[in-house]
């Protein structure tokens, strides 16, 4: 039987990548994002290419009543992996220059919007007796840096909650997992800067950083260890960045 994973945040970057493996290897998807015309465009391309199933759920997952209604509309419940991708940096101010809307949406996103889709989906797993939640955390959630402040406690929260989670289910049978990856080239900085382009290119220049398809291998192969395993913390980082705070650049 076809496995199935649910992947948030699936119409760009890594989670874009994460999609394109799993159909790639079979796996129904059911992918998840704000951007209805390209999580449109990308159901029909995964269907046309993979002969895979494609379920796209179109919902801002801050908003927990469409959280739940989006749950409710899946049409095969039987969702082995759950990869709680969804995420976004906003801003790089220091706490005393920091905007508060920026805050609440880093929080309200990471951190709100991660619990809320995890509530919904955990109980269909523990119904069946498995599965697996894959939490994609980040270096900011291990290190601390400069002006990184809300962002880097919101992944230190999905840190937490992974290991939380995994001592709620493990009883089930589940399996809990994060992955941690340093700089991959997406549209992460374009929104963290509020869609400054030069700003953004600006932060991956002099320096090879990872491809979302370098994540998208590693949440492939945590997602396939042998039942028994589970792949608690996989920080993955571009071989030219030492931490968060030290990328070694060509000028
Ligand atoms: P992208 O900006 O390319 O992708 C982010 C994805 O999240 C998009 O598909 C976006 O979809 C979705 N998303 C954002 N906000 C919401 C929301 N409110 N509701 C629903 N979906 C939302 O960035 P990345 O691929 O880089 O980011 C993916 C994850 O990886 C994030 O959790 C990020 O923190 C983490 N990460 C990124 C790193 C990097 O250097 N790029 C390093 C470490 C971790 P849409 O806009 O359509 O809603
Ligand atoms: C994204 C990587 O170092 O910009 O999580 O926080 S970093």
């Amino acid at each position: 039987m076809q496995k199935s994973v649910l992947i948030t945040g699936a119409t760009s970057g890594i989670g874009l990548a994460c999609a394109r493996l799993f159909a790639k290897n079979k796996y129904n998807l059911i992918i998840t994002g704000r951007r209805k015309d390209s999580l449109l465009k990308i159901k029909s391309e995964l269907q046309n290419e993979f002969s895979v199933e494609v379920q796209a759920l179109n919902f801002d997952i801050r908003d927990k009543n469409a959280v739940n209604e989006a749950v409710e509309s899946i049409v095969d419940t039987n969702i082995d992996i759950l990869i709680n991708n969804a995420g976004l940096a906003s801003g790089l101010d220091s706490v005393q220059d920091g905007k508060l809307d920026d805050w609440e949406r880093m929080i309200d996103t990471n951190v709100k919007g991660l619990l809320y889709i995890s509530r919904a989906i955990l109980p269909l797993m523990i119904a069946r007796g498995k599965g697996h939640v894959i939490n994609i955390g980040s270096i900011a959630g291990k290190e601390v840096y400069p002006n990184g402040n809300v962002y880097c406690a919101t992944k230190h929260a999905v840190d937490a909650l992974t290991k939380a989670m995994r001592i709620d289910v493990v009883q089930h049978g589940i399996r809990v997992s994060q992955i941690a990856p340093g700089a991959v080239e997406t549209e992460f900085s374009l929104v963290r800067f509020h869609g400054d382009k030069a700003r953004a290119d600006g932060v991956y220049k002099g320096f090879e950083p990872l491809r979302p398809e370098d994540v998208a291998d590693a949440v492939f192969y945590v997602a396939n260890t042998p039942g028994h395993v589970n792949i608690n913390d996989l920080v993955i980082m571009p071989t030219a960045q030492a931490c968060a705070t030290i990328i070694h650049k060509d000028n």
